[in-house]
């Protein structure tokens, strides 16, 4: 019988959790930065194998919520928990573990489901270290398996996808094999262009950034992508700095952006990009909703002083 089923990927911000999801899908589905809050949604990505398909869901780290933003985010990662069959907690073995961890262990005590610790990013973990931090990180769950791996080489991840597999429930492929994500083409282009404003920006500007695709123009698709985004800063200081001296930064955002959706679309592509301020975007449940950030209930939690 083959097998088929859902792999959830939490664990904290920066942990590396996107970076794997690519790593086994071989694409690109999800951004990757080395700010933390890359990732604001749920994004699925689909690998099949000879004896079957696992549907994996990459999600918003785990932090500390203090905007609507964030809560919709750590409330979109926490919801997956319930509805997967399998939960893999990626964590940053370059790391020492912290009260975040701490968390989002005492989140997983009441999952029902086999949870598998990824420990990622040991190509910059001695080997030496590796052992007792296994040791460390047995005591905070019941783990299926404890998996080292480095997303960003590959090692390890054949074994990993191999466990996950062994713990998937019997049945048919869930979706078609040529089903590769849920990201609409648009979010794939919003998406590639924040991308790039978080790799050249710093401090608060990654945090505040939006992108919205306000024009997809489909007509001439075969010759030429054209493609209108507006990137959104929330306030009037940081829009100078996205546009950069003379326009330097907002061409090189541009450039970047349209060459990695060239070769994702196969076609040449012209990106028009504006930067407009939208002042606690990251608080209007409007502005929230147009960017496709799932609603919840909960509220942001007060600043700790
Ligand atoms: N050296 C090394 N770096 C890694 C590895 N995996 C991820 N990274 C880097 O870690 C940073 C964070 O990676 P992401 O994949 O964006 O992390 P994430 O867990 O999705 O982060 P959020 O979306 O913010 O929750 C990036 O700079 C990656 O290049 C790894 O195995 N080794
Ligand atoms: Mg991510």
């Amino acid at each position: 019988m083959p097998r088929s089923g859902y792999v959830s990927l939490v664990g904290r911000p920066n942990a590396g959790k996107s970076t794997l999801l690519n790593r086994i899908v071989g694409q690109k589905v999800a951004i990757v930065s080395d700010k933390p809050q890359t990732t604001r949604t749920r994004i699925v990505g689909v690998q099949n194998y000879p004896d079957g398909q696992i549907v994996f869901v990459d999600t918003p780290g785990i932090h500390r919520p203090l905007h609507r933003l964030n809560v919709r985010m750590v409330d979109a990662a926490v919801e997956t928990l319930r509805e997967v069959d399998v939960v893999v907690l990626v964590f940053d073995a370059s790391t020492r573990p912290g009260s975040g961890d701490a968390f989002v262990s005492r989140l997983l005590q009441d999952v029902k489901r086999p949870i598998v610790l990824v420990l990622n990013k040991i190509d910059l973990v001695a080997k030496a270290k590796l052992l007792p931090l296994i040791e460390q990180v047995q005591g905070w769950h019941d783990f299926a398996s404890i998996v080292p791996v480095s997303a960003e080489t590959g090692d390890g991840v054949e074994r990993l996808e191999q466990v996950l597999l062994d713990l998937m429930p019997e049945g048919a492929p869930i979706h078609d094999l040529d089903y590769l994500t849920d990201q609409p083409e648009r979010a794939i282009v919003a998406e590639t262009v924040r991308e790039k404003v978080l790799m050249h920006t710093r401090a608060e500007l990654p945090f505040s950034t939006a992108v919205i695709v306000d024009q997809f123009d489909e007509e001439s698709r075969e010759r030429l992508l054209r493609l209108y985004c507006t990137i959104f800063v929330e306030q009037n200081s940081q829009k100078p700095i996205v546009i950069g001296r003379g326009g330097e930064m907002i061409k090189r955002i541009g450039t970047e952006a349209r060459q990695d959706l060239e070769r994702f679309f196969g076609t040449k592509v012209f990106l028009d990009l504006r930067v407009k301020v939208n002042p606690d975007w990251r608080n209007d449940d409007r502005a929230l909703d147009d960017l496709g950030v799932p609603r919840t209930e909960r509220r942001p939690r007060k600043p700790r002083r």
